[in-house]
């Protein structure tokens, strides 16, 4: 797609900063911390002047800080949005403003895809179905029913929406796998560890696996489980998304299965993405991030080269 914006950056003055707006949505996760050193990090390896907004998770003060962005002119507006629905009007606003906006990490919900130059991030559908897949493997050749608790992200954001979906397009091929209790842990470990200990008291040993949509919760829900006596990995299965430092060091202390990959180094290629718009290059719509997945068995192998 070409620049939706009127005059291409490369208008500007050679020697002027580039100005970048980019809209966090908070510091819920480990994930999110790197990926904010990213971001921060790439922008200063580039030279890039960087307008940074942490919006505590709340869509309003995101669309405040892009209205900021807009109101001071900025050369590019980025942000990862903290759900998918709700952004038509503040992104008509930097269109008009001429003002070209790069989705990272996270998608939206719009009918004219022109109100953003590309979205660059994971393919969260994919990282559902690598979960379910890793499951299946595992519980191949057993017969009984397989009794699954799911800890979903944040309400109505793309990755809770769709490793929610990818998991359950790949787990609906054996009527043995049961969702029997699904609830957001807000993809924190506090709110993780709450839901947990709520699925323990009304399922209890039912439970055999727990799918969290990321390591944060995964790691909550691991206390609560030693808490209530049992095994985290043993008694209980547990599979979650990001591959974190914490996720590391819980697979090699034994208490947690697997962990799907999920990059938040995305600062490089968005810094890269915006100098191209400057340069008056055009940008594919979607840039997918290349990710990998890491059973508990090659944690300690892969560790030390762990780079979030
Ligand atoms: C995924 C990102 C999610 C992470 C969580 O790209 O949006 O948000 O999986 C983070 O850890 O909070």
């Amino acid at each position: 797609a070409t620049l939706s914006a009127g005059l291409p950056l490369g208008a500007l003055a050679a020697d002027k900063k580039l100005v970048l707006g980019f809209s966090q949505i908070g510091a819920e996760s480990e994930w999110r911390t790197a990926n904010t050193e990213s971001i921060k990090a790439a922008a200063a390896a580039a030279g890039i002047e960087l307008k940074f907004s942490d919006a505590q998770q709340k869509q309003e003060n995101q669309i405040k800080a892009l209205r900021s962005f807009i109101a001071q002119k900025v050369d590019v507006i980025a942000f990862s949005p903290v759900v998918e629905s709700g952004w038509e009007t503040v992104l008509r606003e930097a269109k008009a403003a001429k003002i070209p906006v790069i989705l990272t990490d996270r998608a939206v919900n719009v009918k004219d895809d022109s109100l953003y130059v590309t979205f660059m991030g994971s393919d969260f559908l994919e990282e559902g179905r690598k979960a379910g897949r890793w499951l299946v493997e595992k519980t191949k050749g057993s017969t009984g029913d397989v009794n699954i608790v799911e800890l979903q992200g944040t309400v109505g954001s793309a990755p809770a929406i769709d490793r929610k979906k990818g998991f359950e397009e790949i787990i609906k091929a054996d009527p043995k796998f049961k969702v029997i209790r699904s609830q957001t842990g807000d993809f924190t470990r506090a709110k993780g560890k709450e839901v947990m200990e709520a699925f323990l008291k009304a399922e209890g040993k039912k439970i055999n696996v727990l799918y969290a949509h990321n390591d944060d919760m995964a790691i909550g829900a691991i206390q609560a489980i030693e808490e209530a006596g049992l095994k985290p990995a043993k008694d209980i299965t547990i599979i979650s998304i990001d591959g974190v430092k914490g996720a590391f060091e819980a697979m090699i202390a034994g208490k947690l299965n697997v962990s799907v990959e999920c990059s938040p180094l995305l600062g490089p290629q968005l810094m890269q993405a915006a100098q191209d718009l400057k340069a008056g290059k055009t940008l594919p719509k979607r840039i997918v991030t290349q990710e990998s997945i890491f059973p508990m068995e090659v944690a300690a192998k892969e560790f030390p080269s762990r780079k979030y």
